[in-house]
């Protein structure tokens, strides 16, 4: 049966799709730093199999319920209001209210099941850990393509559909497995950061960088560069058996379509230790350059540019520096530079050049306001980073005594 997706308000390629590539033939597609679609590589899951087989929402939901009942999870319901985005932080919307709920995978299915007599609730167990539904988490595996020591996230994403999970990015690979349902995904690659209008840093969900533009329904007026950014997007339509893989650092905006059951897996792109400081200095150079003139900025800019991310063209145009030769700049901020280096250095360079593109929007500022759609949210973001940094080394010092 095929579904009703409403036509989206851009001309998109779709991505390339693959049938069962071996180990080595993924490890090659990878390489190009592109998502892509496998086709088959689930045909031995038994969830799969036996899903395969069952036709109607009651059964499908049966089949869950006898795999799992009492498991207590957590599930957000959506409000009609927001009209299915998951637009939140923290488990709040953007008008402060908790969607998040927990209670067992029975009461869940509760809400899955169609009443007819009433209007179907979009509901969603996002990101729930294979490991804690056990009766349906032995019925999938890890793929052949994915190393078992850096898997960050092995989950079930089960829920009614309707449910839609805004333009974002994450650090890990990832691969979603369709079981049930159809996803509709938008894929944009990290150079685009600025023309879709990010979030402040700390409002975004669960941690990924995300926007506050509505991409199926854009207000051009409001963001207007949406369209340039648009020319960089593709498209996947994901059926069950099919995976989506997705590099580390692009950007997705997931819809779900109809009774939905996905596993996705998060590879970590870094080992942790290693990045760890990256994500540490990232966050010191936000709180460190944000109160720095703009010649200050912009000489820095080009200085990391070409010796801490190595890019090409050196970002800034020319590449002279208004901090004189021999003394470079205030001490902490060289202190941080050097830092910077050091550990930018041990990055892959699909790291390095999605940092330089990071940093561009959010610490140097050659295109200006970050959050230019919220007057004022940058400065109000900056001192949310530094009461939390300070909070964390009060704790620190306390904790340490
Ligand atoms: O499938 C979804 O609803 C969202 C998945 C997602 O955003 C992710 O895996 O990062």
């Amino acid at each position: 049966m095929s579904v009703d997706m409403r036509p989206l308000p851009f001309n998109l390629p779709a991505v390339p799709s693959f049938e069962r590539p071996s180990a080595s033939d993924f490890d090659r597609l990878k390489q190009q730093g592109r998502p892509f679609v496998m086709r088959g590589c689930l045909d031995e899951w038994p969830l799969c199999q036996e899903f395969s087989t069952l036709s109607s929402v009651r059964d499908k939901v049966a089949y869950l319920r006898e795999h799992a009942a009492n498991e207590r999870i957590s599930f957000v319901v959506l409000p009609a209001e927001i009209e299915g985005h998951l637009y939140f932080a923290n488990g709040l919307n953007t008008s402060g209210q908790r969607l998040e709920q927990s209670g067992s995978f029975a009461e869940f299915l509760e809400q899955l099941t169609t009443d007819p007599a009433k209007p179907a609730a979009v509901v969603y167990m996002h990101s729930t850990p294979v490991d804690d539904l056990p009766g349906l988490g032995a019925k999938v595996k890890l793929l052949p393509y994915v190393h078992r020591s850096l898997v960050e996230g092995f989950n079930f994403w089960i829920g009614s559909g309707g449910h839609i999970v805004d333009l974002h990015y994450d650090l890990d690979h990832n691969f979603i497995c369709m079981i049930a349902g159809e996803k509709r995904v938008i894929l944009a690659p990290p150079e685009v950061m600025h023309d879709v209008y990010p979030r402040a840093l700390d409002r975004a969900p669960y941690g990924a960088t995300a926007i506050s533009a509505k991409l199926l329904d854009p207000d051009f007026t409001k963001f207007p560069r949406l369209r340039k950014a648009a020319e960089k997007f593709s498209v996947a339509v994901l059926r069950p058996r099919e995976v989506l893989y997705i590099p580390p650092y692009w950007w997705h905006h997931v819809e779900s379509f109809r009774l939905n059951v996905m596993v996705n897996i998060w590879q970590r792109a870094v080992a942790r230790d290693e990045f760890t400081p990256v994500a540490v200095l990232r966050r010191r150079a936000l709180r460190q350059f944000a109160g720095q003139r703009e010649e200050i900025r912009a000489a820095y800019r080009v200085r990391y540019a070409r010796e801490v991310f190595r890019v090409e063209g050196g970002g800034a145009s020319g590449g002279e520096t208004s901090i004189p030769a021999g003394r470079r700049g205030p001490r902490s901020l060289e202190s941080l530079f050097e830092k910077t280096r050091e550990a930018i250095s041990a990055m892959p360079e699909f790291v390095r050049s999605a940092e330089a593109i990071f940093y561009d929007q959010w610490v140097f500022r050659p295109l200006g306001d970050p959050i230019e759609n919220q007057p004022g949210e940058f400065q109000r973001m900056i001192k949310r980073l530094r009461r939390d940094h300070w909070k964390t080394e009060f704790r620190r010092f306390f904790l340490r005594r």
